[in-house]
């Protein structure tokens, strides 16, 4: 009894070093092979313009327009925007001609909307507890005298937790963004949004965002629980033999 009670302390002590804070970065965990529902990263879009948080995962990875200098695949609509990608290669990637020239810089998320509704990252929580999201939007391609530039928006599930918003024109964009103590539940959601703010022409949009969580710490107590539980019972289950 005395061997157990060591465990589970020895178990509960765990819950101390697994409580710190997790970070996630939407750029450095881009995933072009994987887009779920439960993917704590995903690609998404809305056909309309309504803020309700049920959007559709991008179901197809590619390039299909030979967009990009040299071939970058994204997630877009079945070869139509709203398109997706990530620059991970440590340098800028170009497009290529008829295209007007702009460039594509490295370690951020391209986004492009639509001609109506919105491109979409979402970050689902895997926990239950409080996160700080750092964010930043861009304007990637400055071609187009009439080019009306984005409205973005950060939502936590429907328009009701909004947390930041903004509209930049052709040319600019934001400086990074934090927005602190954001409660979340497991499996809640984060949606990161570029509408097209009416004209989707050379509305790419470099984005990148960083998630630090914490887990509640009831949640992690459960946890700690759960793995001093199955401790024990390995325990039990090796010991027995031997009794016998
Ligand atoms: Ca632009
Ligand atoms: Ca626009």
């Amino acid at each position: 009894m005395i061997r157990y009670q060591l465990f589970f302390a020895a178990a509960l002590g765990c819950c101390s070093v697994a409580s710190a804070s997790i970070t996630t970065s939407a750029v450095d965990d881009f995933s072009n092979t994987t887009n779920t529902a439960t993917s704590e990263w995903s690609y998404r879009w809305s056909p309309d313009s309504v803020r309700d948080g049920d959007y559709p995962l991008l179901a197809t990875n590619s390039d299909p327009a030979t967009l990009w200098t040299p071939t970058t695949p994204y997630w877009n609509n079945g070869g139509s925007l709203p398109g997706v990608g990530v620059n991970q290669s440590g340098s800028a990637i170009n497009i290529s001609p008829p295209f007007l020239p702009f460039s594509w810089p490295t370690d951020t998320i391209w986004m492009h909307p639509p001609s109506t509704g919105f491109a979409v990252v979402t970050w689902t929580s895997p926990v239950t507890g409080t996160a700080d999201i750092e964010f930043e939007f861009d304007d990637m391609d400055p071609n187009g005298a009439f080019a009306n530039g984005v409205r973005w928006y950060v939502d936590v599930g429907d328009v009701s937790g909004s947390l930041a918003n903004g509209s930049f024109v052709g040319g600019t964009g934001i400086m990074p963004m934090t927005v602190t103590d954001v409660a979340v539940n497991s499996g809640e959601q984060v949606h990161f949004i570029v509408d097209p703010f009416g004209d989707f022409s050379f509305d790419s949009t470099a984005f990148r965002a960083t998630v630090t969580y914490v887990p509640e710490p009831a949640s992690m107590a459960l946890l700690g629980l759960g793995a001093a539980s199955l401790f024990v019972t390995n325990r039990k289950s090796l010991c027995g033999p031997r009794a016998a």
